[in-house]
């Protein structure tokens, strides 16, 4: 039995289709991160970064329990456990490091740059004027058209990013979610489109965005402690 410490947020919905697509058995374990569950020693004991999701795996790999953080590590935990989603290197090794490649592109491209674009975009408006913000908004939203241009060159004749449906997709798709807030047009970019609706209409991923989405019903702005929590003094105290 997996352990899952998760919220309904992109990173989180990446490992929760992952485990819908294996089938594997979870039980779910709320981090509300705008309460501040995140800083909590007993998640800090599994997630030192103070993000989620992070998870316990009771029957690990090789018998033994086992907590992983970080979700590229998570899928790839998660693929060597089930042999789903990832080429074994044995079998294939040249379809392992494509779909690799491209998890690695989404954690350190994707993941940060549509996260700082939404977050000019949106949360920094609450507390700031444009004046102020336009440098942000223009770079981190430049920069997620950028990452868009490649994304869609890439699914230029293919189904999906690397291969079969992979953990290389379940690990971009939910941040192409709502592409508005990072001042995307989907209708710009037809090869990601295809792809995200091909994604978007399998019936485990239906599932896994629904995981804990009533608990997360959120108001239009953050109040003072959901500010400070998320972007304020929290975020940043020391030890
Ligand atoms: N690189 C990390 C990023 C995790 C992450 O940023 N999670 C966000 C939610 S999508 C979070 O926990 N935010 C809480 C906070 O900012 O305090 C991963 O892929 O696991």
């Amino acid at each position: 039995m997996i352990d899952l410490y998760t919220w309904p947020a992109p990173n989180g919905h990446k490992i929760h289709i992952m485990l819908e697509e294996c089938g594997l058995e979870y039980t779910v374990h709320a981090i509300n991160i705008r309460a501040g569950d995140q800083f909590s020693e007993d998640f800090l004991k599994i997630s030192p970064n103070n993000r989620i999701p992070a998870m316990i795996d009771r029957d690990g790999i090789g018998g033994q329990e086992i907590s992983v953080f970080e979700t590229g590590a998570m899928l790839i935990y998660l693929a060597d456990k089930t042999g789903k989603f990832l080429p074994k290197a044995g079998v294939d090794p040249k379809g392992r490091y494509d779909v690799l490649q491209w998890l690695m592109w989404q954690m350190g491209g994707v993941g940060p740059m549509f996260g700082q674009a939404g977050h000019f975009r949106n949360y920094a408006r609450e507390r700031e004027s444009d004046d102020k913000l336009q440098y942000g908004i223009d770079r981190y939203t430049n920069e997620a058209h950028r990452l868009y241009g490649v994304l869609d060159r890439r699914l230029e004749g293919r189904d999906y990013v690397a291969g079969d449906y992979s953990i290389a997709d379940m690990a971009i798709w939910p941040w192409c979610r709502s592409p508005d807030r990072r001042g995307i047009d989907h209708a710009e970019y037809p090869n990601v489109l295809r792809w995200f609706d091909a994604i978007d209409a399998r019936p485990a991923v239906q599932r896994a965005v629904k995981v804990l989405l009533e608990e997360s019903e959120r108001p239009a702005k953050h109040d003072e402690k959901a500010w400070s929590i998320m972007f304020g003094d929290r975020q940043f105290k020391r030890g």
